[in-house]
Parts: structure tokens; sequence; C-alpha cells
């Protein structure tokens, strides 16, 4: 159902410490998300940042939002935090200067696009400037310790946020593992990467909290192999819970899906 992973208990469990909230480039409050289903913004393309795009919001979770580029599909979605440098109000690029890009397989002929940037801001629902929040302040070193527990953006799923703990540390460099998951979501990231936070910061943000495998009584602590296979019936308790905590069933999605497409023909 809907309990709370125990983070207590299963530090105790595990002999285990947590990642000191400092090693984090994350605020200690997590921003207000006053992002809506809907709400138009400027974004880095994920697939090529040398692009500034403009976006839809089509998800609300905890300080995260889910993002669709507008002419794109709906098969690139990504989710990035309020306080991402990576996302700007409307109207952001042209006033530095610069110029809006078509995302990464723009559905329509390329000298189209100019036409379908106009179409696509006609009284398009804009995000408030309010809703973008500063950035956190970067560690200044890695001080992640092997063996420390934290949560993580499982990179495959990204909307999930998981029970994680250090693998490895090398330089500016972690290994980032997934308790009772065998091996086969980890990954190494920066330390300073926004896609890890502390214990605790899922409950503290309204996020929920994907929890270990079912094997993570045999997981070796700072082990890359944590082992075993996770229980079924627990994984869609989580996603049950996450759909139900997004503000988008699939029927809005594809409303909003319907909208990009009207607002271009
Ligand atoms: N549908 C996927 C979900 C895996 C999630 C793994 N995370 C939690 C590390 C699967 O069952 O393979």
């Amino acid at each position: 159902g809907n309990s709370v992973f125990d983070w207590d208990s299963y530090l105790k469990e595990t002999s285990s410490t947590a990642a000191p909230a400092y090693c984090f480039k994350q605020h200690e409050e997590s921003p207000e998300n006053e992002f809506k289903p809907g709400m138009k913004l400027e974004a880095v393309d994920p697939r090529n940042i040398t692009s500034i795009c403009i976006a839809t919001v089509v998800g609300v979770v905890g300080p995260r939002i889910r993002l669709r580029l507008d002419g794109g599909d709906n098969k690139n979605d990504f989710w990035r935090l309020v306080d991402s440098s990576e996302l700007k109000p409307v109207g952001y690029t042209e006033k530095k200067g610069g110029m809006l890009q078509p995302p990464l397989g723009f559905r329509m002929n390329g000298s189209l696009f100019p036409m379908f940037l106009v179409k696509t801001l006609n009284g398009a629902y804009y995000s408030p400037d309010t809703a973008f929040k500063s950035e956190p302040d970067t560690p200044t070193d890695n001080l992640f310790k092997v063996g420390q527990k934290l949560e993580a953006v499982d990179k495959k799923n990204p909307h999930l946020i998981c029970v994680a703990t250090i693998g490895d540390v090398d330089k500016n460099n972690i290994f980032v593992t997934f308790d009772g998951w065998r091996g086969a979501f980890d990954y190494w990231c920066s330390y300073d990467s926004r896609d890890i936070f502390p214990v605790g910061w899922c409950l503290k943000s309204s996020h929920p909290l994907q929890p270990p495998g079912n094997s993570h009584h045999k997981a070796v602590t700072g082990s890359r192999y944590s082992g075993g296979r996770p229980n079924g019936a627990q994984t869609s308790n989580v996603k049950q819970n996450l759909n139900d905590s997004m503000n988008l069933s699939p029927d809005s999605a594809s409303d909003l899906e319907t909208g990009i497409q009207e607002s271009c023909s």
C-alpha cells in the first residue's frame, strides 16, 4: 500500500550510514513546485544539449517535472528538478540574443519550425518566472565514501528515485548501485549530479521512494552486486503510488498531445 520506506530500520539492518547532506548538490529544503501540467517553458534538449527548445510540463511529482519537447514525440519525455539550471521561462533565449531550436526528431520539415514556434506559443500557458528556482551551490569536493546510502534516480526509469549505495568513488565520480537489483541499473556519475539525493529527501519532498529489491537482507554494503530479484508485487505498488501522485493520467497526456497538434495545424 502506501507505507513509507523506513530508512532508520534499513540503515540498522544493513549496518550502514547515510551519505551526509553536504555531499550533495541539493538545497537543504526542497523548493516549492509551482509548475502545472500544460505550462510551457524553455529547456535544454537532453538529446542535443546545445539546443534550447520549447517544452510542455506533462507531469508534476514532488519538486520534479516531467517535460515533453514541443514538436517532438511523446517517447522522449524527461524529468527535471524545478531548480535545474536547464529550465528557463519562455522568452529567456530571445532576450539573451539566442535562437530557440527544434528538438532532435522534430516531426515536421525544419523550414516549418519558425511558423510552428509562433503557433505553439500563441495563447500558450506560460510558466510564471517564480516557478524557476535557483540552482543549489556545488560542494567543493567529492566527499562521498564507499558504502554510504543515498536516494538516486534510476536513469533507465527516470521517474523512479530509489534506495541506493555508493559502490565506488574515483576522483570526481561516484558509482551509484541500486540495492537488490543485481547491478543492471548501476551507473557512474559526477559527485555533483542532480540525480542523487540524501537519505530522507523523497519523504521531505513528497516524492515516492522505490524500496530495495527483496534480496536487500543479503546485500553486502557497498557491493556492486547486491543480488536477488525484486518482489514484483512491491514494484507494482510503488508504480501505483507514483501514478496516484502524478497529476497526469494517460488521458490527460493525450489531451496535451492533441493540444500541441491542434496548435500547429
Ligand atoms: N520495469 C523495470 C523496473 C526496474 C526498476 C529498477 N530500479 C528500481 C532500480 C523492471 O522490472 O525491470
